[in-house]
């Protein structure tokens, strides 16, 4: 047999940059990203086939200290299901986070490659070799890979890092399938990240996005959309942005679907 589908993992503290890096590696975006943490709430499946490999790619919810009870099972598995681990760092910040997830991967003895993340941000490169070897001797892990995931550096080169590290096996999903995510999420998904990209303060993590209806034609798709808060005073915020957040969705949504779209929101408060 000559081909080759791996699971892919991408773990690591919320705001590393996993899912900006799963969309860098898939060529179009699939997971949603932002400033703010805790931006990916689900896991989300990414596939690339190129002729007879096959990876799939696992988006995590990021770990962080706070709600590390409420998001862990998620990691959890991804780890313990996965034939390889990328675990994506920022820079030179190593949290606690960084340090279950670490213990976390080791136990489960599996092949880890490191990501150092946003090294576009790092002006004097040569200072990443003291931490370089730091980590080779703290963790010891297959392999460790300096990246953009923003700018596009080092991609090609962590792509080869994982073929190498994927089992012979036939081909999970059909070659056409890029993504789990229907079209449905990934709208309402694009909404949510407009809207938590205008938002400060800790309103993020409260706001869900649904969608009503949509309907879809050859030339134009209608939507009809919900974003639920929990509380009047958090309505009152978003009505103030949200014709500003319906203008600039749509045009974010007409980037990816390639046809016209008729884009209405509504901001209602979450029934107790
Ligand atoms: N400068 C720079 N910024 C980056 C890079 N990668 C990601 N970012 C930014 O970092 C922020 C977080 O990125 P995400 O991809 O949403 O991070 P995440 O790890 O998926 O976060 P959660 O979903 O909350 O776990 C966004 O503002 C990205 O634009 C990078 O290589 N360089
Ligand atoms: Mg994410």
């Amino acid at each position: 047999m000559n081909n080759i589908c791996g699971l892919v993992s991408l773990v690591g503290r919320s705001n590393v940059g996993k899912s900006t890096l799963i969309n860098r590696i898939l060529g179009h975006k699939i997971s949603i990203t932002s400033k703010h943490r805790l931006t990916t709430r689900k896991q989300i499946i990414g596939v690339k086939t190129t002729g007879n490999i096959q990876i799939i790619y696992l988006d995590t919810p990021g770990i962080i200290k706070k709600d590390y009870k409420k998001y862990n099972q998620i990691w959890i598995n991804a780890i313990k299901n996965a034939d390889c681990v990328i675990f994506v760092i920022d820079r030179m910040y190593w949290y606690f986070e960084e340090q279950i997830l670490f213990k976390h991967i080791k136990k489960n003895n599996i092949s880890i490659i490191l990501v150092i993340n946003k090294i576009d941000w790092i002006k004097n490169k040569t200072s990443l070799l003291p931490w370089l070897t730091k980590l080779y001797n703290k963790l010891q892990c297959a392999k460790i890979i300096p990246i953009s995931a923003k700018v596009g550096i080092g991609i090609k080169e962590l792509e080869s890092i994982i073929i190498s590290h994927l089992p012979k096996n036939n081909h999970y999903f059909p070659a056409k399938l890029k993504t789990d995510q229907n079209k449905r999420i990934l709208i309402a998904e694009l909404i949510r990240e407009n809207l938590i990209n205008k938002l400060h303060s800790e309103l993020p993590y409260l706001v869900d996005v649904t969608l009503e209806k949509i309907i879809n034609t050859n030339q134009t798709i209608d939507i009809n959309a919900l974003i639920i808060v929990e509380r009047n005073s958090q309505k009152h915020i978003l009505l103030g942005i949200v014709k500003k957040i319906c203008i600039e969705s749509r045009i974010a949504i007409e980037n990816i679907f390639h046809k016209n779209i008729r884009l209405k929101i509504w901001v209602k408060v979450k029934k107790h």
